[in-house]
């Protein structure tokens, strides 16, 4: 068994429980509660005295518990002026998107991760969707927006956002997780926290047009077979893919859980390839050509293949294979108290429906199947739990995902016997967090 070799910045010693306060409003909860609470508890104040790992239950004011009434009970609140767009609580300041400085060159041709450890059921809300830009993300004015499509069509046509929002929209959950993601573990393990491991991934409802309903407004050619993507960022990151998937399930999406696309996620439009490879989700499209042969784009040769043992490459590997992965207890979320403890975490299926998860304390001996909390929903991210009890002792925690076509998630000694070790992408692997006697958490590499 190995461990990691260094925490990226960001990592557990710095995300403390209680989010940071600002001095201001520090002074204000003192003053607050000591007008409030102070004469009927005889107590001092506990706000400014937290002790690092413990900081919430440190930081309570002893004043605002019961049987007092809370100095917020006492005063007025925030009118509806204060928040015309809202954020989350000031306590909640730890919760955000994250990079390794050192993975990449710029921060422009650069990716920061999904903070997934922190949040609860399997929407990933807009702000904190993992970024993944090639050239930084442009800032569009919808006016100035076009879709143009041409090629092997008998009306090549260019549209407007007026133009696709005329159109009867869908709305959809889909997971996108970029290839690369988990890619740092493929020789063991790198990164000590699952924001790192596992955070190139989201989990949005898209809203948007069905590809196959504009594919229909230009008519494509009997001839016209593959249809190459093409976005309108300073990288011009473009990919090809077959027609059966444009008209299986592909969107033209415009919103994500409910607004217009965020600027980073490829406002005003991107396209959405349920259940396949993020970098084929091109974000700010300006383009499609309908043509009869795959463009072999840098994206598809250069980039985003594995390259085997025996020298060859694999390509077009589109489909994201089935992975689930334990994101509490992880690094982030040390197990803080014995006894019964629940262990939490995400599972998703390129190819369809999860079936089954199976957790495991002991290294992947023993496994018990989780529970999978409503709803199971095709190529998007499906929560599960389950119990475990734990005394002091030291344990392997894995989790491993069966898919509703009978695949079940590989151990990465099996994924390596088929794919080597020079890969980068598509690493589905099983993860395993050490969680030791004192109850901290670690990212290590079994066999
Ligand atoms: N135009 C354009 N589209 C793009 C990219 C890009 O750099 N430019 N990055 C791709 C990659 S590699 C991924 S993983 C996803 C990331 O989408 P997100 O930033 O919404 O998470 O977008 C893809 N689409
Ligand atoms: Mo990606």
């Amino acid at each position: 068994m190995t461990g990691t070799k260094g925490a990226p910045p960001g990592d557990a010693a710095t995300n403390s429980r209680a989010g940071p306060r600002s001095e201001g409003r520090r002074r204000f909860l003192r003053a607050g509660a000591g007008l409030a609470g102070a004469a009927a508890a005889g107590a001092t104040l506990g706000v400014s005295g937290g002790r690092a790992g413990a900081a919430m239950a440190a930081e309570a004011d002893p004043t605002a518990l019961p049987p007092n009434v809370p100095w917020w009970g006492h005063y007025l609140g925030d009118g509806v002026e204060a928040h015309p767009y809202g954020k989350p609580s000031e306590y909640e300041a730890h919760v955000v998107r994250r990079n390794v400085p050192w993975l990449t060159a710029t921060t422009e041709s650069s990716v920061n991760f999904t903070p997934i450890h922190e949040l609860h059921g399997f929407v990933t809300p807009n702000g904190l969707c993992f970024e993944r830009h090639h050239g930084g993300a442009p800032s569009l004015n919808p006016a100035d927006y076009r879709l143009m499509i041409n090629g092997l069509v008998d009306r090549p046509m260019i549209f407007s956002m007026e133009d696709i929002l005329r159109f009867p929209p869908v709305s959809r959950f889909h997971f996108l997780e970029c290839a690369a993601n988990s890619g740092m573990e493929w020789r063991g393990a790198q990164l000590n926290g699952v924001q790192y491991t596992h955070g190139m991934i989201h989990c949005v409802q898209y809203t948007g047009v069905p590809l196959k309903v504009i594919l229909d407004q230009v008519g494509v050619k009997p001839n016209g077979t593959w249809l190459m993507a093409e976005g309108g960022d300073a990288s011009g990151m473009n990919r090809s893919f077959p027609l059966e998937k444009a008209l299986d399930d592909a969107i033209l999406a415009y919103a994500m859980n409910g607004e217009m696309l965020r600027p980073e996620n490829g406002y005003p439009l991107r396209l959405v390839l349920p259940g396949w490879e993020g970098n084929m989700w091109v974000k700010w499209i300006r383009r499609i050509e309908v043509g009869d042969q795959p463009w072999f784009a840098r994206e598809e040769t250069s980039k985003y293949t594995d390259l085997l043992d025996n020298g060859k490459a694999r390509y077009f590997t589109w489909e994201m294979d089935a992975k689930s992965v334990i994101t509490g207890p992880c690094p982030e979320k040390p197990v803080l108290r014995k006894g019964i403890n629940q262990i939490k975490g995400l599972a998703w299926s390129g190819r369809g429906r999860v079936k089954e998860v199976h957790v495991s304390t002991d290294g992947g001996r023993n496994w018990m199947q989780a529970r999978l909390p409503d709803p199971v929903l095709p190529k998007c991210l499906t929560c599960f739990n389950a119990e475990f009890e734990w005394h002091g002792e030291e344990v392997l925690l894995q989790s491993r995902v069966v898919d509703d076509t009978g695949y079940v998630q590989p151990t990465m000694a099996a994924l390596q016997k088929v794919r080597g070790v020079n890969s980068i992408y598509h690493n589905n692997a099983i993860q395993t967090w050490l969680v030791n006697q004192t109850g901290e958490v670690e990212n290590v590499r079994l066999g």
